[in-house]
């Protein structure tokens, strides 16, 4: 982490005011906004819910978020914020998460798109499905199916990777944050990316960064 993410991390707008996530205990999604925290060196509330126990289809959870699904984080304005790249934008503005530049800003919304279309639910379903519900096997072929897509975003991930330390230039941003939590779980919907060198390696920076918060707080 620069110098200048460190000296932020006391310095961040939102140091000292109270958030709270609405999240389920495993979500890839929720994952990355417990990871900005912790970078960000905010402190935050967690709300937990059950998404098997039909948490999310109550009154109460649709006035949090009325598309029904976590992460949504309730702002120090008293708004709940839904989308987890939206959250870390929110998160990242006014700090080096966030760089100012025009392009850079660009290329940071390019791969939090990425993540979105091209990335989540490919490494998400194998996850989901044969890791947390055990309802598919591995070899099933909705599932090769899903690396199939999930394996040309890696490899254009690690091909990227190849040249830079992180996603956008050379410091951490919101876009690594976003990567993080799925590609670094591939392994639970059957994935083997260790030919993937490049993503190994910032893998381990990532986690390597101070305050870096693990999916459960157990692990
Ligand atoms: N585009 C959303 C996806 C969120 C998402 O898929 N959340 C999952 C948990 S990781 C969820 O709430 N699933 C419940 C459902 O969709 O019924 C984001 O990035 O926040």
């Amino acid at each position: 982490m620069s110098t200048l993410h460190q000296t932020t991390r006391a310095l961040h707008p939102l140091a000292g005011k109270p958030l709270e996530l609405a999240d389920t205990l495993r979500s890839g999604n929720a994952w990355k906004i417990r990871l900005a925290c912790g970078f960000m060196g905010l402190r935050l509330t967690r709300r937990t819910f059950d998404i098997v126990q039909g948490d999310l289809e109550t009154e109460a959870f649709g006035r949090i978020n009325p598309w029904r699904q976590v992460p949504a984080l309730l702002t120090p304005e008293g708004e709940w914020l839904a989308e987890s790249q939206a959250i870390l934008w929110y998160l990242g503005c006014g700090t080096p998460w966030l760089p100012e530049g025009r392009l850079e800003q660009a290329q940071v919304a390019s791969w939090l798109s990425f993540e979105q279309t091209q990335h989540m639910h490919a490494f998400a379903q194998p996850r989901l499905l044969i890791h947390l519900r055990e309802t598919a096997r591995v070899d099933d072929p909705a599932m090769v199916q899903w690396r199939e897509i999930g394996m040309r975003a890696a490899a254009w991930m690690n091909a990227h990777l190849a040249a830079r330390q992180f996603l956008v230039g050379e410091a951490p941003t919101i876009a690594d944050i976003a990567l993080y939590p799925y590609t670094s779980m591939a392994d639970q919907g059957g994935y083997d990316l260790s030919a993937f060198t490049h993503i190994s390696a910032w893998l381990a920076r990532m986690r390597a960064l101070p305050g870096f918060t693990p999916l459960l707080e157990t692990a």
